[in-house]
């Protein structure tokens, strides 16, 4: 199941251009200088909470999920004392905001050609991106500090999100469903309809289209609209680890582009992240707690459920116990307001798949108009 990544510490004078390599574990290390990174200069460290020091960034490219690390000290023979000794491991998703992992105790290395190195810290499955390794002090040597590789022990990619939600607009409390008029008026789009509109997709691979014989399908799994989907990192919850857009079902099932399977995430990391539904005209919600992915059996969370909590005060509209996102958002800015009100005016009478189109009928008329002015002061979590 693991996977192991090969650091290879490469400098180019203190800005390091790195290589990810997978490698053959042999597990020892040579006495090389070339096979070796040496800083004699003291640098401010990326992370403020640190003064100048000596130190390695680590970008890893995407965010992962580590586990084991394992070090290999300056083992150049004859000058090991370069080598790091206490070592603070700091680490981050964008590499502004940083969080200490830990700090330990590295032995200095034996100079010899059959250096083993020896396990470092375990990451225990934290997701980030960069990686900080800085030099608190060495094994004698005053003025320049190395090591000669790390290795990151990386957990696969790859966690699926299973997920119901409701739209207010295209709910029908009488069926306790959502209408697909859209669907049957054939006016669903086969690509996701979020870009145009200005939201940012996020680590998303994907192309996001459809089969258009998928809107064929009728019953409670018919296809009601699109969602767009954003996971935010637990240990920062400001970050936006990816997005996707997904496809909505009658009966509030969150589902992928084949119109039947939970949501994929493929370049995601297993751990714990916030989790926030948008339509393209009803308001976000967010939920209120980290939720395992990846990790467990898949379970469905139910966001119509008062049970899943979500970020805000009011955040869904309550009709009959049944939680729904908020309708009202022609504007795609996810707050409704006047301005709401003012594109459904400025739309009427248009018909097809319209943003301003709030109770998803297929036509922008009266009855959209309302329901902007009755959800008026309203912004998405
Ligand atoms: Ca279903
Ligand atoms: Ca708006
Ligand atoms: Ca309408």
């Amino acid at each position: 199941m693991k996977q192991y990544y090969t650091i290879s510490l490469m400098l180019v004078l203190f800005l390091l251009n790195f290589e990810i390599e997978a490698q053959e574990c042999n597990n020892t290390h040579s006495t090389t200088t070339e096979d070796s990174w040496l800083s004699c200069t003291l640098t401010p460290n990326p992370n403020p909470a640190r003064s100048s020091s000596h130190w390695v960034q680590y970008d890893l490219g995407y965010t992962y999920s580590i586990a084991s690390t394992k070090f290999w000290n300056y083992n150049v023979a004859g000058a090991t004392a370069q080598g790091f000794k206490n070592v603070a491991i700091d680490y981050s998703l964008d590499g502004i905001t940083w969080m200490t992992l830990t700090t330990f105790l590295l032995s200095e290395a034996d100079g010899l050609v059959d250096y083993l190195g020896e396990d470092g810290p375990d990451f225990g499955g934290i997701s980030t991106r960069y990686v900080l390794i800085s030099a608190i002090d060495t094994w004698g040597d005053g003025t320049c500090a190395g090591l000669s590789e790390v290795r990151f022990d990386l957990l696969p990619l790859g966690v699926e999100l299973s997920a119901k939600v409701m739209l207010e607009g295209a709910y029908n409390p009488s069926t306790l469903l959502m209408d697909d008029v859209l669907r049957s008026q054939g006016v669903i789009p086969t690509s996701e309809p979020f870009s145009s509109l200005g939201f940012v997709a996020v680590n998303n691979a994907v192309t996001e289209n459809i089969a258009p014989a998928l809107l064929n399908t009728t019953g409670n799994n018919a296809i009601i609209d699109w969602l767009f989907v954003s996971l935010y990192a637990e240990n920062d919850p400001g970050t936006v680890v990816a997005t996707r857009s997904a496809l909505l079902q009658k009966d509030g099932d969150v589902v992928d582009l084949d119109g039947v399977s939970s949501l994929a995430f493929s370049s995601v990391a297993a751990g714990n992240y916030f989790i926030a539904i948008r339509g393209r005209n009803h308001l976000s919600i967010t939920s209120l707690n980290a939720i395992s992915l990846g990790n467990a059996s898949l379970t469905t969370l139910d966001f119509t459920s008062s049970a899943t909590a979500v970020v805000g005060l009011n955040p869904r509209k309550n009709i009959n116990g049944v939680l729904l996102l908020w309708a009202g958002d022609a504007t795609a800015d996810n707050i409704v307001n006047a301005s709401d009100r003012a594109q459904t005016w400025n739309m009427r009478n248009q018909s097809s798949y319209l943003i301003s189109d709030v109770n998803m009928d297929g036509q922008c008329n009266a009855a959209d108009r309302a329901l902007t002015w009755n959800n008026r002061n309203k912004s998405g979590n």
